[in-house]
């Protein structure tokens, strides 16, 4: 997969991006990120890239045609045929979720434009953009940190990708359940001991145990992700009892 981002802060990139696992994957040949700097497309001595809003108002906006001209650029290099999403990081879009991630973990390429939150020209997302993404309800200068967000986890679901195939299907967000609780040697710590199932060696025993806590978690955490879980009929049984308790 290829992925264009386009932003006025490069210099927020490379850290993330020669972080261990991503660099190894870049270094696979399995995904090529590239960051384009929308400054680099103006035409004026100042490099503007925004400007006040019609009508009054705080904050800025960015200016249309710096980001049209990034993305006609960018487009101009990509050779690839197929549907190519143009995807603005905005507190307006729709939610990221893992389904989402999955979606966009299909396409050959895309492109991200980090949004700032303030706002984009309507133009922008009337004209270029294809789809809006939001990672959540809480405020972010720009859309940097949530491009990341949304590269990282689309990047973790691509073939080859170390872990991809197995550990895809069993995280917590895929299956719709939270995460069972998970420990590690010694077998009691300050007295704190590993429940005795887990060094049973009984792997039935083990994947029971690790179920029913999965979903105790989430009916306590997030109650809302039952609703879609895929659940046996003792299984739902077994949540309304601990419900009426
Ligand atoms: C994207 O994902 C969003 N959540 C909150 N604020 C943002 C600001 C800019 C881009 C977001």
């Amino acid at each position: 997969m290829r992925i264009d981002v386009l932003t006025i802060f490069p210099e927020m990139f490379p850290c993330w991006l020669g972080s261990s696992i991503l660099k190894h994957t870049i270094e696979k040949g399995l995904v090529d990120i590239k960051v384009h700097n929308i400054r680099d497309y103006t035409h004026d001595r100042h490099h503007t890239v925004d400007d006040y809003p019609y009508g009054g108002g705080a904050g800025m906006i960015f200016k249309p045609e710096p980001v049209f001209k990034t993305v006609e650029a960018v487009k101009s290099t990509i050779t690839d045929e197929r549907v190519l999403p143009i995807i603005m990081l905005t507190p307006q879009g729709r939610l990221f979720t893992q389904q989402v991630a999955g979606e966009l973990s299909a396409h050959r390429n895309m492109l991200l434009i980090c949004g700032r939150y303030e706002g984009v020209d309507a133009r922008v997302h009337e004209h270029l953009v294809t789809d809006e993404i939001s990672i959540g309800d809480y405020v972010l200068s720009g859309g940097e940190l949530a491009a990341m967000v949304v590269m990282e986890s689309v990047i973790r679901l691509l073939p080859g990708v170390l872990g991809s195939e197995d550990s895809a299907l069993e995280d917590s967000h895929v299956a719709g359940l939270l995460e069972y609780p998970q420990y590690t040697r010694p077998p009691e710590y300050r007295g704190w001991k590993v429940p005795e199932v887990l060094l049973s060696g009984n792997h039935a025993q083990i994947a029971a145990w690790r179920r029913e806590q999965a979903i105790r978690r989430t009916l306590e955490r997030r109650p809302e992700l039952l609703e879609k879980a895929k659940l046996t009929t003792k299984e739902r049984e077994l949540v309304e009892s601990l419900k009426n308790r």
